[in-house]
């Protein structure tokens, strides 16, 4: 208790007065995780400010390439992408990107100690319909011999190996949130004066819910299992939502309730998903709060990645919830 009335005073505080204040929690040393997510609320703030204004400027539409998965990329996918780069170059803390905007892992500083795998912009579908987007990240720490050249143990590792994860939601507020493995903590963004303020302390997922996320326009091709587990949600008079925006559909479960599906489909065999820049991070933040993620069968935090963009199928959600899920 004494914990959570420590961080209820802190409501309202600043994300660095926070991160200073709750910093011997970090197992490493406690100014790179400051530097590390600075360096992320930077770049956020600026790609908040171009989403924000995403209609205005010609930014919008399709960039006509694509990105190495074949999706194709919006401008402010590019954009969001080199802005994250930039923001975490400059800090010198990490030495290895995974991103989804990038075949292979990028070299940023040798001298980094860890490794950041992000989305800089999950959803961009959503970008023109102006429908909330987000940021998902993994913070690893490196494995092989600082300054030495970047290994595979450094870049494929489990989620279980995260020491810090977090998502940034641009929505009708922006909020980022964030776990180091000591509870989720979310913070609101105030434009005006430029700074995330904590707004959501010691967050924690309901036990259960009435809200199931799922695209149903692929159906026909679910798993047995996940099609009798529909019925039920139905049977049970269960709510649809599904925004078709991970961030957003994550982040509405971890306030209300609720569980979010992408099984393998026919069209995704192995779900859509991605493991290591999309899944690990908010199945640590799903279970930091209370809830579960697994693949159907096993955690998420367990899976041994074998390639950077791995897909994996994703339930996560509601702890009550993903267990009946899981029954069928
Ligand atoms: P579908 C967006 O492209 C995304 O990666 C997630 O944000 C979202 O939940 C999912 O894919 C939507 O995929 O196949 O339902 O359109």
């Amino acid at each position: 208790m004494v914990e959570a009335s420590r961080i209820g005073q802190s409501i309202g505080f600043t994300l660095d007065r926070f991160i200073k204040n709750n910093q011997d929690q970090f197992q490493y040393a406690s100014g790179e995780l400051s530097q590390l997510l600075r360096d992320i609320a930077l770049a956020s703030k600026v790609v908040n400010r171009e989403v924000n204004k995403a209609g205005l400027i010609d930014i919008m539409g399709p960039l006509g390439s694509q990105n190495m998965t074949g999706e194709d990329q919006q401008k402010l996918d590019v954009l969001a992408n080199i802005r994250f780069t930039r923001a975490l170059k400059k800090g010198g803390e990490v030495c290895a990107l995974i991103s989804e905007e990038s075949e292979s892992y990028e070299d940023l500083n040798n001298n980094g100690k860890y490794v950041i795998a992000i989305d800089p912009l999950d959803g961009s579908s959503n970008i023109d319909v102006n429908v909330s987007i987000g940021t998902i990240f993994s913070i690893y720490r490196r494995k092989s011999k600082i300054g030495g050249p970047i290994q595979s143990e450094d870049i494929l590792q489990k989620g279980s190996e995260q020491v810090a994860a977090g998502y940034i939601l641009y929505g009708s507020s922006t909020m980022l949130v964030y776990t180091t493995g000591h509870g989720v903590n979310g913070f609101t963004f105030e434009q005006s004066l430029g700074e995330y303020f904590l707004s959501h302390p010691d967050m924690e997922m309901p036990e259960t819910g009435k809200v199931y996320s799922i695209n149903e326009g692929a159906s026909n091709s679910f798993p047995e299992p996940v099609k009798k587990y529909l019925q039920f949600c139905k049977d049970s008079t269960y709510t649809a939502r599904y925004i078709g925006s991970l961030v957003a559909d994550f982040h509405r479960n971890l306030l209300k309730g609720g569980i979010y599906i992408y099984p393998s489909t026919a069209k995704d065999t192995k779900g859509k998903l991605r493991l290591m820049y999309e899944c690990n991070a908010l199945a640590f933040i799903s279970e930091q709060a209370g809830g579960l993620a697994t693949d159907g069968e096993q955690r998420i935090l367990d899976i041994e990645p074998q390639d950077l963009h791995q897909r994996t199928p994703f339930y996560v959600g509601s702890r009550q919830m993903v267990e009946k899920a899981q029954s069928f």
